[in-house]
């Protein structure tokens, strides 16, 4: 079972608002009022997508979803810092965050549709790199990225989200190094919801993985990932930091998964109920929304105002993403050969001739 928990381990974390929505401390983080809400409006959309997701895969209408409920504030907190120019670099269970980086979301679920490859967003334009499933490979990818953006001197900057389990391959390894070797623009954050799959965190790795970063000559900071501005400020720092030219930073943002690992997963086969529950009292809406409350930020009438629109939006995306035909059966032969090998080509004819 997992006992993760950010305060076990004696590594220090970050948090501005604690789960009854009180502050801790100073809890300026240079956001405006609107800013603020927007946080709460963009979380509260991607959690009802993302829910959407899990009821149209057992719907049979995508092919297998990855769902991120309870780590809105982790995504969503790190993809609002960034600026246009900017790159994320995801894994598979970043929808909050490309949402938060306005890629339309029929585009990306078309990938869980299996009606394109990578969906068909474009990268540059939503600043969102394609979805990443071998876990890992994006992280070298965004040093790659990051080093085009240092030579070019654009101030652009590039953040990666993997995930704990990811942080065991050697792509993370070779990626941190050879990102402080090289003194890129980079953020690297590591949401760390406890779980690789059924792999727990304890049987993962020993000392925390904030601490890591201090081994390849960068900093390395934790925050509670489940609380938004938290993870804002980390994130903005670290940005802040790349641009003046001092180079990557490594972020572990403690968060969970309430979810399966995916809709192909049962999870009840290796964790507990009281596990689950403890992290939903920990919920990164709820405390989000307090915190608003209390302070006068927000009212009664936004909250249900955010719902609204969620609601409404969703049915929108449901519709369309339904409506969708399938792709023509051609383009499993295109994209990779500018001139197909014979023995493709005979696959094509046959293929499509018989068709
Ligand atoms: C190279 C590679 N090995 C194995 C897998 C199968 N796999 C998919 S997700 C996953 C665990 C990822 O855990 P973590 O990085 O913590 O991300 P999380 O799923 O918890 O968000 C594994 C092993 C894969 N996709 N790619
Ligand atoms: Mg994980």
């Amino acid at each position: 079972m997992s006992t993760r928990d950010p305060a076990d381990d004696g590594f220090p974390t970050l948090r501005l608002v604690a789960p009854d929505g009180a502050p801790v401390g100073e809890t300026d983080v240079g956001l405006s009022e609107d800013d603020l809400r927007e946080l709460l409006r963009l979380m509260t959309l991607a959690r009802r997508l993302d829910r959407e997701c899990m009821a149209l895969q057992r719907q049979g209408e995508l092919t297998v979803y990855p769902p991120f409920e309870g780590q809105e504030a982790a995504q969503i907190g790190s993809a609002y810092a960034l600026e246009p120019g900017d790159m994320a670099f995801p894994s598979f269970r970043e929808l909050a965050a490309a949402i938060a980086r306005g890629v339309d979301a029929v585009e990306y679920l078309q990938y869980h549709r299996g009606t394109w490859h990578g969906g068909p967003y474009d990268p540059a334009a939503s600043g969102f790199a394609p979805i990443c499933v071998p876990v890992a490979t994006q992280i070298p990818h965004a040093v790659g990225w990051a080093l085009g953006a240092k030579l070019d001197g654009s101030g652009a900057c590039a953040l990666v989200y993997f995930g704990d389990g990811s942080a065991s391959e050697g792509d993370f390894h070779e990626g941190a190094n050879l990102a402080a070797v090289l003194g890129v623009p980079m953020v690297l954050l590591c949401q760390n919801n406890g779980w690789a799959i059924s792999i727990p965190a304890e049987e993962q790795y020993v000392a925390p993985i904030a601490a890591r970063a201090a081994g390849y000559g960068f900093p390395g900071v934790r925050v509670d990932g489940n609380d938004v501005l938290a993870v804002y400020r980390a994130t903005k720092e670290a940005l802040d930091r790349a641009r003046r030219g001092e180079g990557p930073t490594l972020i572990e943002a403690m968060t969970y998964r309430i979810g399966p690992h995916t809709t192909a997963d049962d999870a009840t086969k290796y964790r507990g109920a009281e596990e689950v529950e403890r992290w939903r009292a920990l919920d990164p809406i709820e405390r989000y929304r307090r915190y608003l409350l209390r302070n006068g930020v927000a009212d009664d009438a936004f909250v249900r105002a955010c719902e609204d629109e969620a609601e409404t939006w969703v049915g929108g995306v449901r519709a369309e993403l339904t409506a969708l035909g399938a792709p023509p059966g051609s383009e499993v032969f295109e994209h990779v050969f500018a001139e197909p090998p014979a023995t493709l080509a005979r696959q094509r004819r046959e293929a499509l001739d018989d068709a």
